[in-house]
C-alpha cells in the first residue's frame, strides 16, 4: 500500500462557498450586456450539474430559452460574457466578501508542517483561484501548492478525470498516494475516475448529491470550537479532520 503524500483540493464549494458569488457574477454580467437572463438559487442548483462557466451558459440557453434566442448566441458572445463574469467575480473576492470554509486553512497548514504536498484541482478559471488564495486566506500561500490545475488546460472538465490526471502527472505522484477533498458529485466522479479516494464536505448546493463513492461525507472540516460532523462513511472524526485522521482513512482504503 502507498503512503499518503499528497492532498488534492477542489476549489468552489470546498475551500469556500463561492458558488453564490459565481451566481451573482453571472447575473451582473448578464445585466451589463442588457440581457434579461437572471439565475436564482433554485435555477442555479440545477445549472451546477454542468461544470465550467461557458459550458453552463450554453446549457442554460439550450435548456431554458427559445431556440430563436439560443441559435443567435455565438461561442464568441458567450466567451465575452464569461470574461465579464470573471471580472465581476474577482472584484467580489477582492472586496473580501468570501471567508474560507471551517478547517480549510488549518488542515492545509498542518499538512504542510507534516511534510505532505498540496495541489489545487478545479474546473474554475485560473484567475479565480489566484483571487481566492490572495483575498480569503490569512496566510501567504505563495509556496503552498506544488500544482494549481485549473480551467481549460484539459479538454474535458469534471466529472471527467482529465484535470485529476493532469495534476497527478504534473506532481509525479500515483493516485494511490493522494486524497481529494471535494464538495460535489461531479468532483467526486472526477476523482474516482482518476483512481483517487475522496472525502466530501457538503454545502447547500450539494447536500442532496449522491456521495456513495466517497470515503467519508462531512458537513465541513472542523475548527476548534466548531466541530465537524459525520454524515456518511467513516470512521467518525473527533471534531476536526487532521492529518492523522486522513492517514487512517487512506490506510483503510488500502
Ligand atoms: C466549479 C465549477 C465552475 C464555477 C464557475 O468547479 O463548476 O464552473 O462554478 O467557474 P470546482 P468558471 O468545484 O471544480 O472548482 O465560470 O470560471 O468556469
Ligand atoms: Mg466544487
Amino acid at each position: 500500500m502507498s503512503a499518503l503524500t499528497t492532498l488534492l483540493f477542489d476549489v468552489d464549494g470546498t475551500l469556500a462557498d463561492t458558488e453564490e458569488i459565481h451566481r451573482k457574477a453571472f447575473n451582473a454580467a448578464f445585466a451589463d450586456a442588457g440581457l434579461d437572463w437572471s439565475w436564482d438559487q433554485a435555477l442555479y442548483h440545477g445549472l451546477l450539474q454542468v461544470t465550467g462557466g461557458r459550458e453552463r451558459i450554453r446549457y442554460y440557453l439550450d435548456s431554458y430559452r427559445d431556440a430563436a434566442v439560443t441559435d443567435a448566441v455565438t461561442d464568441e458572445f458567450i466567451a465575452d460574457l464569461h470574461q465579464r463574469k470573471t471580472a465581476h467575480y474577482t472584484r467580489m473576492l477582492a472586496a473580501g466578501e468570501v471567508p474560507l470554509r471551517p478547517g480549510v486553512e488549518r488542515l492545509m497548514q498542518e499538512a504542510l508542517d507534516k511534510g505532505l504536498r498540496l495541489a489545487i484541482v478545479t474546473t474554475t478559471t485560473p484567475v479565480n483561484v489566484t483571487a481566492l488564495l490572495e483575498h480569503s486566506f490569512r496566510s501567504n500561500t505563495r509556496n503552498w501548492f506544488d500544482v494549481i490545475a485549473a480551467g481549460s488546460v484539459v479538454p474535458n472538465k469534471k466529472p471527467a478525470p482529465d484535470i485529476y490526471d493532469y495534476a497527478l502527472q504534473q506532481l509525479g505522484v500515483a493516485a494511490g498516494q493522494c486524497l481529494a477533498i471535494e464538495d460535489s458529485a461531479n468532483g467526486l466522479a472526477a476523482a474516482r475516475a482518476a483512481g483517487v479516494g475522496a472525502i466530501i464536505t457538503v454545502n447547500r448546493y450539494t447536500e442532496d448529491h449522491d456521495f456513495s463513492a466517497a470515503l467519508v461525507v462531512l458537513d465541513h472540516l472542523g475548527e476548534p470550537g466548531q466541530p465537524c460532523h459525520l454524515l456518511a462513511g467513516g470512521p467518525a472524526p473527533d471534531g476536526m479532520i487532521d492529518v492523522a485522521y486522513l492517514q487512517r482513512l487512506h490506510d483503510r482504503n488500502g
